[in-house]
């Protein structure tokens, strides 16, 4: 199964909206086929580790870190190829939350004579796909909140200088992060003040340690692309910044509340999707953008704000995960930016609640990971 769980990762971001799937086939001891969900819309893991067997897979054990589908989808269910196969046992790691696979894809196996071991290393299979859980279940992004902070908070010196709060090490695995989720955003705010590219930049070569340490993972080639996200409430993002200039290259979506319709058009012809999503506040509505990014099955965000941004996404509510970085440094000053600014909760009581869910250390930088409560 852990074998499994490597191969599901080389699905990492082009498998989304699906879950990444990892299967392995053993017959007597020996691996006869291995297989994973390289892309949604292309083979589920089970009929890629069929299409790779090196022998007949008659009598053969199967482990696959999610519960085999029972349904006709892109894919035809591969609970069915399981049975033909003449496959004895299954091994399961999460359990799908999918309605139209929920339990009946376990129950399709066992009426036809095949042994299911469910929640098998369930745990560790499960943190392949919550964005997945998430996206099925509520038709919401899954909504990642990541900052770099120093060991007193700040996310830049009183003069908005940043670079590099973070070693190395903490940085590569960022970039992990940006290849994993499907959209990254950003404020407009980000974007004037450093022109980022808002791109994964990894070495496919190279084995990715960061959150794989100790996977023997093989990153797509070339590693996934997430689609820009800018919040940007009157379109004031410059024609010549890196965003725009490449967004033939890289889908970049822009948020805005009203703007002008030259502008509109103007940002459009560049190559970007330009959305209208006001709220009450004449700001953009994140509520209303992560809706829309969920019809358009867009199931993870990653937002490097800006405090702005992140205060907006706390409040409005859709945050699930957050992702701090704490280098080893003291900036000071009560005019240097924190990562959640606007008016902050009043109470204990009231504040967002987490989980530590994973402490990393990276180089001589913290890595926190935390799930909302
Ligand atoms: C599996 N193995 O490798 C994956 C599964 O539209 P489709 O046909 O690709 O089906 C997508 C659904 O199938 C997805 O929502 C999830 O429930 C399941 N994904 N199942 O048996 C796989 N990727
Ligand atoms: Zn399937």
């Amino acid at each position: 199964m852990r074998r499994a769980i490597e191969l599901a990762w080389g699905g990492m971001g082009y498998a989304s909206p699906n879950p990444m799937v990892g299967a392995v086939i053993v017959k007597d001891g020996r691996i006869i086929g291995e297989g994973f969900h390289r892309r949604c819309g292309e083979l589920h893991a089970e009929r890629d580790a069929f299409a790779h067997l090196t022998e007949d897979a008659n009598g053969a054990e199967m482990y696959v870190t999610l519960e085999p589908c029972c349904h006709y989808g892109k894919q035809p269910p591969c609970t069915l190829a399981v049975v033909e196969h003449g496959i004895s046992r299954v091994y399961v790691g999460s359990r799908d939350p999918n309605p139209l696979v929920s339990g009946k894809g376990a129950a399709f196996l066992r009426e036809n004579g095949i042994e299911v071991v469910e929640d098998f290393l369930r745990e560790e299979c499960d943190k392949l796909n919550p964005e997945f859980f998430h996206f099925i279940s509520t038709g919401k992004p899954y909504v990642v909140m990541k900052y770099a902070m120093t060991a007193d908070g700040k996310i830049a010196t009183k003069t908005g200088d940043s670079k590099w709060i973070t070693g190395e090490a903490a940085r590569k695995n960022v970039h992990l992060e940006r290849s994993r989720y499907a959209a990254i955003l950003a404020g407009i705010g980000t974007v004037l003040a450093d022109d980022p590219m808002l791109n994964a930049r990894i070495d496919s070569e190279e084995k990715p340690g960061g959150f794989l340490e100790g996977y023997d993972v093989t990153l797509p080639d070339p590693v996934h692309q997430p689609i820009r996200v800018v919040v940007d409430a009157h379109l004031c993002i410059p024609p010549e910044s890196n965003l725009i200039r490449t967004a033939h290259e890289y889908r970049t979506i822009l948020a805005c509340a009203e703007a002008a319709e030259d502008k509109k058009q103007k940002l459009m012809e560049a190559g970007a999707e330009v959305i209208s999503l006001p709220g009450e506040d004449g700001e953009v509505s994140l509520t209303k953008l992560m809706d829309y990014l969920g019809e358009n099955k867009i199931a993870s965000v990653y937002i490097e704000g800006g405090g702005t941004i992140h205060e907006a996404a706390v409040r409005a509510g859709i945050v699930q995960k957050v992702s701090a970085y704490i280098g080893p440094k003291i900036f000071g000053g009560s005019d240097a930016k924190t990562p959640v600014e606007g008016g902050g909760f009043a109470k204990v009581s009231d504040s967002m609640q987490l989980h530590l869910t994973a402490l990393h250390q990276l180089g001589e930088d913290v890595w926190l990971e935390y799930e909302r409560k």
